[in-house]
């Protein structure tokens, strides 16, 4: 998809495809557009990221930059273990970047939203599987 963000007043398909499943040894992932143009307004995008068994997840930001809300109320990317329902890791937006979080099993979630209006260039993050023990 080739949507060139032009100004917050752009309606973009619901059809938009963002999220999936990653099943490997490492990926990057990001929110749609990145990194050429916005994310567009009223994103809702679920990503499943699978290691190999026995393994735990690294996951590590390496561009956060989001809208600024209280509570990252508007726009934020939400991490989770396991699934939707999973032991919540994180909950971001703004543009400070987090620190890298491990799972502590080979399965994490990601959710990536945004609201009616006001949008920034987005986020991409990077996960690692690894069978090393944690320090
Ligand atoms: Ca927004």
């Amino acid at each position: 998809i080739k949507a060139k963000h032009v100004n917050n007043n752009v309606l973009f398909s619901s059809t938009a495809t963002c999220g999936g499943r990653f099943i490997g040894q490492t990926g990057l992932i990001h929110s749609p557009g990145f990194p050429g143009s916005h994310y567009p307004d009223s994103s809702l995008c679920e990503w499943y990221l699978e290691g190999p068994t026995g393994h735990y997840l690294t996951l590590s930001y390496q561009t956060l930059n989001l809208t600024t809300s209280s509570g990252c109320s508007e726009d934020y990317v939400e991490i989770r273990e396991y699934n939707a329902s999973g032991l919540q890791l994180g909950r971001h937006c703004g543009s400070s970047l987090p620190a890298s979080m491990d799972t502590s099993d080979s399965f994490a979630y990601v959710k990536f939203v945004s609201d009616g209006s006001g949008n920034a260039p987005g986020f991409s993050l990077m996960f690692e599987a690894s069978v090393e023990g944690k320090l």
